[in-house]
């Protein structure tokens, strides 16, 4: 297919030849660095190349709290404006090829014709995603009261019917997953059984799965409050995890890095899931109190470090396969939603890529003998070492930017943007 990126190469290329020098001279030093501790820095860098993480199309725009959304001038207002900028992050990044579409937002009359668009432009579509989160305009039954676990039947069919459009509109685009989250719950005690309102979504999620393709994947995203506030019909893992054992083995369990209690331990949760075979994917993105859907890796980069840890763990241990689906789920209130997606993708391999360079067989031999310090410690090397060269490196090598946001900046992709791209509206609202 004959691509169409949208920022000019000459551009890219101009930007990296005033920087591949020093570029060379960081790697080669960190690749001398490595070499003392056993590690061949070409090894790493031949794993960042093949690692890529899949970008939300609700991530583009602007997002904004209950409260306000403050717009940006030039961001975009529909699906092929949205498109155009995902494969700007993807040119200069050169990590985030796919992306996860969201339906009704991303509903258009020609699949075929969208799979095209996105193939023009270098990209790909990843798992899609259901809403019955939100009544549609004129809607014959509403999601007030649930919705694959409505008490209402008529909702719960219209909830079941729009997973299986989801799932025929994901198999024209090429997709191989269906992920589910519903806003299913309740705000007060005593408004909802819990165990007829499981049992009630497990019987509409069973209608979903059996409309399944052999190679799809359908992944139960679980998530504590919001918009219910008192309890959710999949709250966490465990409700998850058991739900993905009763649906089959097509079932998977999605771990939205928000969708925890505060300080709850998720780099274990990823270590559980994988060892029952139930690690279905990652949203990622960073919080400090919530859903805050933050930029991956600003708050607690760490806790990315420690979740790649025993992601690299897993991959060595694949048990019944290990294959999980890595996308970003973030909302930018207050930046440009283009460089955040950037930043964290950066934020996503270095996390990764830190986690290779654990040595393995140090940290477990210190497991082993109990060594608690030794064991720490080798964790900690790895974790302070800095690899943005590696990245850099893999990303120029890819056709990539060196400095990706610096060369976003150059380009004035924004500027441009804002005097053809009508302005959005301010309205306030969770997208
Ligand atoms: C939710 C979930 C989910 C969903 C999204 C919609 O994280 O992935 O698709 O928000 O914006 O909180
Ligand atoms: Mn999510
Ligand atoms: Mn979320």
């Amino acid at each position: 297919m004959n691509t169409q990126l949208p920022i000019q190469a000459d551009l890219v290329d101009q930007h990296n030849s005033t920087r591949s020098e020093a570029l060379r001279d960081e790697y080669d030093s960190l690749g001398r660095q490595l070499e003392r501790a056993g590690v061949r820095i070409d090894d790493i860098a031949a794993r960042v190349t093949a690692f890529e993480v899949a970008i939300p199309s609700w991530g583009v725009g602007r997002g904004g709290t209950r409260f306000a959304r403050f717009p940006l001038a030039g961001e975009p207002t529909n699906l092929d404006e949205k498109l155009e900028d995902c494969a700007v992050i993807n040119q200069l990044s050169r990590a985030t090829p796919r992306v996860s579409p969201h339906f009704p937002w991303d509903k258009v009359t020609d699949y075929a014709a969208l799979r095209e668009e996105a193939g023009q432009l270098g990209l790909a579509f990843d798992a899609v995603n259901s809403n019955t989160f939100q009544d549609q305009p004129g809607q014959a039954h509403s999601y007030a009261t649930g919705s694959l676990s409505s008490t209402c039947a008529a909702t719960r069919d219209l909830a079941i019917e729009h997973n299986l459009e989801c799932i025929e509109i994901g198999k024209a685009l090429g997709a191989q997953a269906i992920t589910v989250w519903v806003g299913d719950g309740a705000n007060f005690a005593g408004q909802q059984d819990f165990t007829r309102a499981l049992d009630r979504y497990l019987q509409s999620t069973a209608a979903i799965y059996a409309a399944l393709p052999d190679d799809w994947l359908m992944m139960l995203e679980h998530k504590m409050y919001e918009p219910a506030f008192y309890a959710t019909v999949i709250q966490d893992w465990g409700t998850s995890i058991l739900a993905a054992q009763q649906l089959g083995p097509k079932a998977k369990c999605l771990v939205d890095l928000g969708h925890h209690a505060p300080n709850v331990n998720i780099e274990q949760i990823v270590a559980r899931l994988h060892h029952f075979g139930k690690l279905g994917g990652f949203h990622f993105n960073d919080s400090k109190y919530g859903d805050d859907d933050l930029d991956a890796g600003s708050i607690n980069p760490h806790q990315l470090f420690l979740v790649f840890n025993e992601l690299v763990e897993a991959e060595l241990n694949p048990l019944e396969g290990f294959d999980p689906a890595y996308m970003i789920d973030q909302s930018h209130n207050v930046t440009d939603p283009i460089e955040s997606m950037i930043s964290s993708a950066e934020e996503i391999t270095a996390a990764f890529a830190k986690a290779l360079l654990v040595d393995r067989e140090a940290l477990h031999a210190a497991q082993e003998a109990n060594d608690v310090m030794l064991a720490y410690q080798t964790l900690r090397r790895a974790y302070r070492t800095d690899v943005s060269p590696i990245a850099a490196m893999v990303r120029m090598t890819k056709g990539g930017a060196i400095a990706p946001i610096a060369a976003y900046r150059e380009a004035g992709w924004r500027t441009t943007k804002a005097a053809v791209r009508k302005p959005t509206s301010t309205a306030a609202g969770i997208v």
